[in-house]
């Protein structure tokens, strides 16, 4: 039989520091290349994956990297998406509260009705958390997205959000076509 293929662009948003590249490498490593861009500060990822019996995708994860102020390089970097990942460090309360930004910015060149999940990451650190899963929930609930927990550590809840969100992305375009 011959399968579908979609070739899928997920950009994974979120401040520095959070683990957005550890997020990608621990996802991606087994099976691929990285990568580094400096000059478009972002990092590229590739990774295959059959989503259903007759689905097969093919994923670009591009993270984005260090301080991108540069509006017209974040355009180019959420150019074409097809979903996002907004990722904040459980630990850091700033970069819980930037969460609101990314998404503004995001909406901006992207528009609202975008595929994209809330990940809380560093899940690992428990003593150090600062922000608690209700929060987390509450804000995913606030920005209509689903919501998951991660470690980059422990690889824990990693594959099961980028399933989850692909599995989203599916439903989405089986809807459009
Ligand atoms: P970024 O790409 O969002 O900027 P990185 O973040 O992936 O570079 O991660 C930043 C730091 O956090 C790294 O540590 C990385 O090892 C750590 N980190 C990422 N994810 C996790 C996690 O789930 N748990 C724990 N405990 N640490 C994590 P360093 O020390 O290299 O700065
Ligand atoms: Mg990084």
């Amino acid at each position: 039989m011959v399968k579908t293929q979609f070739n899928w662009k997920i950009v994974i948003l979120g401040d520095g520091s959070v683990g957005k590249t550890s997020l990608v490498t621990w996802y991606t490593k087994r099976t691929f290349d990285n990568f580094y861009q400096p000059t478009l500060g972002a990092q590229f990822s590739v990774k295959e994956l059959d989503l259903t019996s007759d689905t097969r995708v093919k994923l670009f994860l591009w993270d984005i990297a260090g301080q991108v102020k540069f509006s017209a390089i974040r355009k180019m970097f959420y150019e074409r998406a097809h979903a996002a990942l907004f990722v904040y460090d459980v630990t850091q309360p700033t970069t819980f509260e930037s969460i609101d930004t990314w998404k503004d910015d995001l909406v901006d060149s992207l528009g609202e009705d975008f595929p994209a999940a809330l990940i809380a990451n560093k899940i690992d650190l428990d003593s150090r958390r600062a922000i608690s899963t209700e929060e987390g929930f509450e804000k995913a609930t606030s920005l209509e997205m689903p919501y998951y927990e991660t470690s980059a550590k422990t690889g824990e809840g990693v594959d099961d959000a980028f399933l989850n969100l692909c599995l989203l992305l599916h439903d989405k375009q089986i809807q459009s076509d």
